[in-house]
């Protein structure tokens, strides 16, 4: 069959995929050579997508109260309760939460729904969670959210800075655009970052800075540049508005004052310093560490005010550069998805408010904002929402305070859920479920963080009885009585429409008009190739706000108190290399799954030591709002006093990992953005009495265990298990019928039971008082063993011949471990990541792992002081 040009569901990067269909839901994976975004690479998520869109765990039914239900009669109730909520309690007592994973098509019919239809500006996205802070720090400096870099400015940057992103892991390609620019160019990288993450280890500099003092960093080399002669006086005398007192703002930023606030070393912020200065093409590159902040606007700002006063915008390779997390962040800003923009770029300014009622026909336009995420779901448990509806976002995970919002859930009247997968923690709370179309079946534009719009097209027929989001939202819509204004057959038609709006009345005052594209024929719609809106943004030194100039914005460090004797942690949360958020569909991958098996937490060795816990021993992490159970992993790439958690584990695979749980739900006071990077912490060691594991061909329903994780390997699944207390309610729990084999070595306090059916191994169970426990490699080996197993080696849980113990698998594409690594490097003398290539392959595919090898190569080596 003939590959099909399309795009990545996962990160912002939005590269571009050749997907040929095979037999049934069979498709192979390339990147698209031809796609400007990524020119043919993919990251490890991207390369093995084919692993995650067979029908496994797929929503394809509608269903009422957990009963399957006809399409027509779940439509019609949503559209009758919404409408009947509305006629009762006004329009405002409805809500939609969306996503940044929605295309641009059904993006733009919920919010014309919610927005001209309702009349409520009710409708907010996850990403309030993601990047609201860049939108509100974007408005206030330019006076419109439009992100003034694109990815060529990468190649043509002389120094790229790194602020709060974890490149390597979260936006791969981009990380290897910029190694490549570093090859080719010599371009420096310096890394702003508290942690030391993969993304520091090819830097020249990382700055491992006090949590929270990013503003203060920015604004003492602001500071510096001013000393240094290096503001460009003639830009901002022609293009900058500068607000009385700015300067005098920043008085008291010294070198050492501005060392002490960020706790570096003076001489590392000298040599930052100093290659700012010296290389005015700069890139500074941000995400979550400035934007997941309670005064995450202003440290978007502080960054935006330093490239504004030195005139490093609008030229090639100089920027602040706002990189997006989902594939469509930006198509939802393009038509106004968040609860504070009104459409296409515009907010609720009156004119704004006249002009979009004018070309919708709006019957009923909002003329407010509407609730943000926090408050949305905080006005939700209060029993203010009475209706909701949840697209292609799993808030029972990921929104701060989970808790509470499970709680709020569970109370409202009526709560609508689409999405593609079965299993999610928040389906669990819908009284209507709606099947989705899932990648692979979608049809329309994604926007990537350089503004470049990309199709996503269609690979196979969708499933059992999924729609598309725009068609859901629009059948509810006419089920309204809004039938003529969501009549769309097809993407196209929505696309056009949404062109047209971008170009209405806008005559130049809105950089977001591709007003080109408002009669595209549908064939060229299906032939659209990538394209980016905007051009070089502020290339002729005009902003889009009301007098041309562009602004700078006073702003100051906040506070830091000190941690308080009952919190004395704080914890920072965020990504692992190959899981996508709350692990709907990377989950279903072995290999991704093979990274990281289970939720760590990161401390510093000096901290546990303090605390009483060992590496890979258990701790309860509590907060505030929450508390949950991780494994502990020994880190010195942590500050004193931090813990770092991932984000992704719910309830469909751990008890523990339950990280939504524990952040505050504290937000900034521009954006509403919660601050996920921050939260007052307590840590507690947990003892159990044993840990082991579980290998087996179907996944336990049940696990009667304290600690239990399971993740998908070839063949079944892997349970990683901890608790106190009897063992054989557990192995009841867990094992399957079958022929059953057991062991029990009282003397070193292990039991081993193995399940075989027709000499095939089904299950094997293996725990320990003591610690010591069999290789997991070789036991999931034998689930799908071409041979029978000896049943004497499968309850000593090892062959005949051992194999070396491989360790935690670094390159997930020839699945070779940490171990085999380390040992190659040693006995061959490897010296090179080349080398470690041509010896294991590791790293020569998708090239994800070639970070951590990296790290191997140089396992002592502090980052090269030779700048
Ligand atoms: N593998 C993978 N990739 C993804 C995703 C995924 O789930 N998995 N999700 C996508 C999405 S939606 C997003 S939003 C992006 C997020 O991409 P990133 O922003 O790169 O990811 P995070 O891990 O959330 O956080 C980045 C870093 O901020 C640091 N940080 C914490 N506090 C501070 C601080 O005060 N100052 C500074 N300077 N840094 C700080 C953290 O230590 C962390 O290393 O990733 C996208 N890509
Ligand atoms: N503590 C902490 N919390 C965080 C963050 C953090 O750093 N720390 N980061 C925040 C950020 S930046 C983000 S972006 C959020 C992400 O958090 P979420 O958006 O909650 O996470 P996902 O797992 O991506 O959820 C997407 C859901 O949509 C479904 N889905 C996928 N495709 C489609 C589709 O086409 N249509 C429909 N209807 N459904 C679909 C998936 O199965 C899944 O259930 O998490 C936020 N939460
Ligand atoms: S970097 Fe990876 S996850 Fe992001 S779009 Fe590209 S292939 Fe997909
Ligand atoms: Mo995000």
């Amino acid at each position: 069959m003939k590959p099909v040009r399309t795009t990545c569901p996962y990160c912002g990067v939005g590269c571009g995929v050749k997907a040929t269909p095979g037999v049934g839901r069979a498709v192979t994976i390339e990147g698209d050579a031809a796609h400007p975004a990524n020119e043919g690479r993919l990251c490890s998520k991207g390369t093995h997508l084919g692993e995650t869109v067979g029908l496994e765990g797929r929503l394809l039914h509608p269903a009422i109260g957990g009963k399957r239900a006809s399409w027509d009669k779940a439509l019609d109730l949503v559209a009758r309760t919404f409408a009947r909520t509305i006629k009762e309690h006004g329009p405002d007592s409805v809500a939609f939460y969306v996503s940044g994973q929605l295309l641009t098509e059904d993006y733009y019919v919920a919010n014309k729904l919610m927005k001209g239809f309702i009349g409520s500006g009710n409708i907010d996205t996850n990403s309030r969670l993601c990047m609201s802070s860049a939108v509100a720090g974007h408005i206030r400096a330019f006076g419109e959210d439009v992100v003034p870099a694109t990815y060529a400015d990468l190649d043509e940057a002389d120094l790229i800075v790194l602020v709060g992103s974890n490149t390597a892991w979260c936006h791969p390609i981009v990380y290897q655009r910029i190694q490549a620019a570093r090859r080719q160019r010599g371009t420096k990288l310096v890394v702003v970052d508290p942690r030391r993450t993969e993304t520091c280890e090819d830097a020249d500099l990382h700055l491992a800075i006090r949590p929270g003092t990013d503003v203060a960093l920015m604004n003492g080399l602001l500071a510096h540049c001013r000393d240094q002669g290096l503001i460009d006086e003639a830009f901002l005398g022609q293009s900058v508005s500068v607000p009385d007192g700015f300067w005098d703002g920043l008085a008291d930023r010294d070198l050492w004052s501005t060392a002490g606030t960020c706790d570096v070393a003076p001489a590392d912020l000298r040599r930052f310093f100093d290659l700012f200065a010296a290389n005015p093409r700069t890139i500074t590159l941000f995400s979550q560490g400035i934007n997941q902040s309670i005064r995450g606007t202003d440290q978007v700002n502080a960054i935006v005010n330093v490239h504004l006063a030195t005139g490093r915008i609008g030229k090639p390779g100089a920027a602040p550069f706002s990189i997006t997390g989902q594939p469509n962040a930006m198509g939802g800003r393009e038509v106004g998805g968040l609860a504070s923009t009104l459409a296409a770029h515009m907010d609720f300014a009156p004119g704004n408010v006249d002009l979009v009622r004018q070309f919708w026909s709006a019957p009923a336009m909002a003329a407010k904002p509407g609730l943000k995420a926090v408050d949305l779901f905080r006005e939700l448990g209060r029993g203010k929402i009475k209706a909701l509806w949840i697209m292609a976002t799993n808030p029972a995970v990921s929104m701060p305070d989970a808790g509470a919002v499970r709680d709020a859930l569970s109370a409202c009247p009526f709560v609508v859920v689409s999405d593609c997968m079965v299993r999610t923690d928040t389906l669990a709370y819908a009284h209507v479920a709606l099947p989705a179309s899932a990648w692979g079946e979608k049809d329309g534009t994604v926007t990537n963080s350089e503004r470049r719009i990309s199709r996503q097209r269609p690979v196979f027929a969708n499933p059992g009885e999924a729609r598309p989001d725009w068609w859901i939202i629009s059948e509810v819509a006419r089920r309204m009585g809004w039938k003529s204004p969501f009549a769309y057959d097809r993407p196209a038609d929505i696309y056009r429409e949404h062109a047209r709006l971008s170009t209405y009345r806008n005559n130049g005052r809105r950089l977001f008009d591709i007003g080109h594209h408002g009669a595209i024929s549908n064939p060229d719609y299906d032939a659209l190739e990538p394209f980016c809106w905007g051009g070089t943004p502020f290339a002729d030194g005009r902003f889009p706000t009301g007098d041309g100039r562009a602004r700078l914005v006073s702003v100051r460090q906040m506070e830091l108190a000190d941690p308080l004797v009952q919190w004395p942690f704080t914890l920072n949360t965020g990504r692992y290399r190959d899981q996508w958020h709350t692990m709907t569909r990377t989950g279903l991958s072995a290999r991704l799954s093979a990274h990281r098996r289970e939720p760590l937490v990161e401390i510093h060795p000096d901290d546990a030591a303090d605390l009483g816990i060992a590496d890979s021993g258990f701790a309860r992490l509590i907060t505030a709002q929450g508390e949950s159970v991780f494994r502990v992993q020994l880190s010195d790439g942590q500050r004193h006093g931090e813990a770092f958690v991932p984000i992704h584990w719910t309830d469909q695979q751990s008890t523990g990992g339950r990280t939504g749980r524990l952040p505050r739900p504290l937000v900034d006071p521009f954006s509403g953005q919660p601050g996920f990077k921050s939260t007052p912490l307590r840590i507690e060691p947990l003892v159990t009495e044993w840990t082991g594991f579980l290998v087996s061909a179907v996944e336990p329903s049940s696990i009667a265990a304290d600690y239990a994780t399971s993740s998908r390997v070839s063949g079944g699944w892997l349970v990683e298990l901890a608790g106190s207390g009897d063992t054989a309610k557990l192995a009841e729990s867990v094992l399957p019928q079958g022929e059953r084999m057991e062991v029990n070595d009282a003397a070193r306090g292990q039991t081993r039971i193995a399940v075989l059916a027709d000499g095939r191994l089904k299950a094997a169970l293996y725990l320990s008082r003591s610690g010591g426990l069999p290789s997991r490699d070789w036991l999931i080996g034998q689930l799908d063993a071409a041979e029978e197993t000896s049943p004497l080696a499968l309850l000593a849980g090892r062959p005949a011949k051992p194999a070396p113990d491989r360790g935690p698998i670094v390159c997930v594409c020839f699945d070779v471990g940490m171990k085999t690594i380390i040992s190659a490097i040693a006995s061959e003398s490897l010296t090179t990541l080349e080398e470690v290539g041509v010896s294991l392959k590791a790293g020569t595919n998708c090239g994800s792992c070639r970070p951590a090898i990296t790290r191997l190569l140089k396992p002592s080596e502090e980052i090269s002081n030779a700048v």
